[in-house]
């Protein structure tokens, strides 16, 4: 079956069914072609699902939208100052010289990388949108090495379905599925506006998800780790978000 066929299957299928017996029973057929989010259980859990399989389906390659240079935003909003540990005091003394991305889980070659070693493989900029649940927006010239490009270094495994990533503040954690690990606009950012990320805007390092809001946009980022499940990481739903009533998947 040719790929535009299959689509339109599967999103007639999920859609009609939305409609004529709900969105449980639409939840049902997103499950049988593996569209399900880690938060598809609750009361929230058949919409979470839908709005991830149709997004999925529809629009897994579609690009976030970039902008010209003369948007960019001149008083960006910084949401948090720099984590307050002394470890992070430490390596921000050290001009994070020692600062280290480790890369663990299902890949070939587990790593260590720091930020001169992301600086030297392939480099992308985007200007992009950052965008919060809070309601308000920004728009900056990120820089940094795709994601894809590391991924690719460490050899994933084809069991892969998402990629966890954490933060040094350890509440701090999230996960995407394989399709934003892959796609070309996620960005491990080292830099932003023709300079290094500053501290404030997630500085050393920061995973830039431009296809969803802001809190997937991770800052202070030490550590990734590829995964086949989401279950085993804290109450299971993919990451803290839903535990606070927020979606895993976030796609804008
Ligand atoms: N480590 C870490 N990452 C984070 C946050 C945070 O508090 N800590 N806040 C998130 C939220 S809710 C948003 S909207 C954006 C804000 O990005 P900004 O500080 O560049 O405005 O960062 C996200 N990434
Ligand atoms: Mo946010």
């Amino acid at each position: 079956m040719n790929q535009i066929t299959r689509r339109r299957l599967i999103t007639g299928g999920v859609a009609a069914t939305a409609g004529v017996a709900g969105l449980a029973a639409a939840a049902r057929i997103a499950g049988r072609y593996g569209l399900v989010p880690p938060d598809c259980k609750g009361i929230y859990g058949p919409g979470e699902t839908l709005t991830y399989a149709a997004q999925r389906v529809l629009t897994a390659h579609s690009l976030a939208r970039e902008f010209p240079r003369s948007m960019i935003s001149k008083t960006p909003f910084m949401n948090e100052t720099a984590p307050k540990s002394d470890e992070f005091k430490r390596l921000e003394a050290g001009d994070f010289k020692e600062w280290r991305l480790a890369i663990d889980g299902m890949v070939a070659r587990p790593g260590v990388y720091s930020i001169s070693e992301l600086k030297s493989l392939p480099m992308r900029s985007q200007i992009t949108e950052v965008v919060c649940e809070e309601g308000w927006s920004y728009i900056a010239e990120w820089i940094g090495t795709p994601l894809s490009d590391v991924l690719q270094a460490v050899g994933v495994l084809p069991q892969a379905r998402y990629v966890a990533y954490f933060a040094i503040e350890k509440d701090w954690w999230d996960s995407i599925d394989m399709a934003d690990a892959w796609h070309p606009q996620t960005v491990l950012s080292w830099g932003m506006n023709d300079g290094d990320l500053p501290v404030g805007f997630g500085g050393p390092l920061r995973l830039r998800v431009p296809r969803q809001l802001g809190y997937k946009s991770m800052k202070y980022l030490t550590r990734l780790t590829v995964t086949d499940s989401m279950k085993k990481f804290g109450k299971g739903l993919g990451s803290a978000s839903p535990e606070g009533g927020y979606a895993w998947y976030a796609g804008i």
